[in-house]
């Protein structure tokens, strides 16, 4: 039974995913409509957004909401830097169950002085152009 609805739900999205996909962009590849992807250009099928501010996790390094990535947010990420909190996860993991880590660093260094997004869903805010 629960083999049958796996594989019809299977089925579903296979049929579906093209269909919505040509009327909707998918730059990243990610399975989201450019329009309501939250990081248009990462790969985030997740679309975790601790902050709540339409600017998903793994494109969103400005914690404070204030300009471009400064050092306030590298004072936050720091102090969460081996904590398990998801605003600081830059890397997608499904099912999370890990630390904030190199790899998050990684994207938060590369993301400094920088805006964050781009989000489909947020196009000309401050906050996430
Ligand atoms: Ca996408
Ligand atoms: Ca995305
Ligand atoms: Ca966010
Ligand atoms: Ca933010």
């Amino acid at each position: 039974m629960r083999l049958t609805i796996f594989a019809a739900t299977f089925a579903f999205l296979l049929w579906v995913t093209p269909a919505f996909a040509g009327s909707n962009p998918d730059l990243d590849l990610d399975g989201v409509g450019d329009v309501i992807d939250n990081c248009s250009e990462a790969a985030n099928p997740v679309q975790d957004d601790t902050d709540g501010d339409n600017c998903g996790n793994l494109c969103d390094a400005n914690y404070d909401q204030q300009g471009t990535v400064g050092f306030g947010d590298f004072g936050a990420f720091s102090g969460a830097f081996g904590t398990t909190q998801e605003l600081y996860m830059h890397v997608e993991t499904i099912g999370g169950g890990r630390e904030v880590g190199f790899g998050d660093f990684g994207f938060f260094s590369g993301a400094f002085g920088t805006n964050p997004g781009p989000s489909g869903t947020t196009a000309g805010t401050t906050a996430c152009p």
